[in-house]
């Protein structure tokens, strides 16, 4: 053991993968039994799951539909694993983990309880030098960061949070054992989809609950239902076909309804090519379907801040119809573009503002100033409270990584590289960071797209850069400058050209103060499948690939 704890031997293998969610454990099992290569993967929890072990809270759910929410790697898994319902919960998504992991023996090769602090890339050996929490060392040829884009929660500073004698709960740190909410009073800071969830879960149960909006989010009615006898096997009867299809989709999903392709919205149209009549209907019959069906309602909801608005006086007509009071039927209704904010599905949140032990407090007009021993105090305002949930969501994307030592070629360190907005070549690899790959980053589909979709096609695309370098002899891999710095402005045009960025969100950074405002994923999943595939296919055009040592005499880069 070292001082701190740790194993005092250095582990050396060919791949570390940081994180046990979807990106880390198919990165695990395709680099060792695909590759055939020696793999250790670090995750800081104490069981796999990424953000799915950590959000436990109650009512928390995907918002993509179970039967999309998938690995694609193995047809046996596919068809073995039964989901019960439209929209998974959140202990169901952990138990098919959980089987992923027994199924492909993966936990052997997992060290559980393990934070990655620092990783420093050692240009004499071509290696990464990896510390962790609790000390234990490694050493690895390729590092893969698969750390997630919603794994560093943010919680505001509030003075006085120390003081607060009841109960403190985040979210996105959600503890593992049960939390009783029944007859107490609750302030839940945050009306995000988490915030939106867990409100609507514990309110029938608790004394009353103080919903803390500072800004109103667009929700659709998820409508979620246990799935019908019969839908699962016809989409497991045609799971490589329909995989297919959603992957030649902008988000990589279907908007279709599953299985039966039945048309709820045709995507083919503006909204503002349509008469009133018909936009209405549209937006009835994705409403009434649920999901994410409003987002394909027209192609240009997503884009053009007239058409947007189109959507939100929908929404607004919505609330206005289901709740009572209406003043907090206006204070409900969002004022930023449709679609800026992330959409949230619902179950029930709009109406649980009739409840007399609901409140909406306004935090926009009448801030949160602090916590106080009995609660939270607004400027104007003092609530009693025995417990607070902060569901104020995560510094996205970009926060995990830059919390991590990583240090690259002459000392470079990625957290200062970065401290303008992060920089990166198809959002997988920096410059100046060789051998390192990120799973899920910014300036890549992530959350813009069906995750796992998008998490597998670049695991896929990483282990074949990585058996290009083995079988070429080709000791490191990264991006040019010049690669980089096309690729930042690739991604901030598809940006400028959204409405992400007519409005503030975490998508480029403004959910938190000091945050650099650099629009964050990529646009358009199939797309960038088609450019990474063109780079790989030009022979990893954009990237520097250097020879080992003794191969050097063939030339010291090579196409
Ligand atoms: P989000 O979507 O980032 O929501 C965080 C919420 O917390 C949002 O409503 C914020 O208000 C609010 N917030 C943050 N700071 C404060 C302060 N200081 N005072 C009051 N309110 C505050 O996080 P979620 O966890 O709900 O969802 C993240 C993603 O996970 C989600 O999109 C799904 O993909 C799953 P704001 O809107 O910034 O005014």
């Amino acid at each position: 053991m070292n001082s701190a704890g740790g194993r005092s031997e250095r582990e050396a293998v060919d791949v570390v993968v940081v994180g046990a969610g979807f990106g880390g454990l198919a990165a695990l099992r395709k680099f060792r039994d695909e590759l055939g290569l020696s793999v250790r993967l670090l995750e800081a929890a104490s069981g796999p799951g990424g953000v799915w072990y950590w959000n436990r809270y109650p009512g928390a759910r995907c918002d993509v539909e179970s039967l999309q929410y998938t690995f694609g790697f193995s047809d046996e898994l596919s068809q073995e694993w039964c989901w019960t319902e439209r929209f998974a919960p959140q202990a169901e998504i952990l138990g098919y983990l959980n089987h992923v992991v027994e199924r492909f023996d993966l936990a052997k090769d997992i060290q559980f309880n393990t934070r990655l602090t620092s990783a420093a890339f050692d240009e004499q050996k071509c290696r990464w030098s990896l510390e962790t929490e609790p000390g234990d060392q490694y050493e690895a040829r390729y590092l893969i960061m698969a750390t997630g884009p919603l794994s560093t929660p943010y919680t505001p500073e509030f003075p006085g949070a120390g003081e607060f004698q009841g109960e403190i709960y985040h979210t996105g740190l959600w503890p593992d054992h049960p939390v009783e909410f029944k007859d107490k009073r609750v302030a839940i800071i945050g009306t995000g989809s988490s915030g939106v969830q867990v409100a609507t879960a514990i309110s029938d149960q608790v004394a009353h609950l103080y919903v803390m909006q500072r800004t109103a989010h667009h929700c659709v009615p998820a409508e979620n239902r246990p799935l019908h006898p019969g839908e699962q096997e016809a989409v497991k009867n045609r799971y490589g076909e329909l995989r297919a299809a959603w992957r030649a989709t902008p988000g990589a999903t279907a908007w279709r309804s599953l299985p039966t392709d039945e048309v709820v919205v045709t995507y083919d149209k503006s909204a503002l090519e349509v008469s009133e009549g018909e936009r209405r209907e549209t937006f009835e019959r994705a409403w009434t379907y649920g999901g994410t069906a409003i987002h394909r309602a027209y192609t240009d909801l997503l884009t053009s801040e007239q058409a947007s608005l189109l959507a939100n006086e929908f929404i607004r007509e919505k609330i206005a119809s289901i709740v009572k009071d209406p003043v907090t039927a206006e204070l409900l209704t969002p004022r930023q573009y449709y679609g800026t904010k992330r959409l949230i599905l619902e179950g029930g949140y709009y109406d649980m503002f009739n409840q007399p032990n609901v409140t909406l407090v306004d935090v926009r007009s009448d801030p949160i100033e602090q916590l106080t021993p009995t609660g939270v105090k607004t400027r104007d305002a003092n609530y009693d409270v025995d417990v607070v949930v902060f569901a104020t969501g995560y510094d996205a994307l970009t926060g995990t990584l830059t919390r991590i030592d990583i240090r690259g070629r002459t000392g470079l360190v990625l957290r200062d590289v970065w401290r303008d907005g992060p920089t990166s070549y198809l959002g997988i690899m920096v410059a100046g960071f060789p051998n390192l790959f990120i799973v899920a980053g910014p300036q890549s589909p992530s959350v813009l797209a069906n995750v796992i979709v998008a998490n597998e096609y670049q695991v896929d695309w990483i282990s074949d850069a990585v058996r290009h370098l083995e079988s070429h002899g080709i000791e490191t891999m990264e991006p040019s400058p010049e690669a980089q710095i096309a690729w930042a402005e690739h991604v901030a045009e598809l940006g400028r050209n959204s409405i992400y960025t007519k409005g503030n969100s975490w998508y480029w950074g403004s959910n938190i103060d000091d945050k650099p405002k650099v629009f964050l994923p990529y646009i358009n999943f199939p797309n960038y499948a088609a450019k990474c595939n063109e780079v790989a296919s030009a022979g990893y055009q954009g990237f520097i690939l250097a020879l080992r040592a003794e191969d050097v005499s063939q030339g010291d880069n090579i196409p």
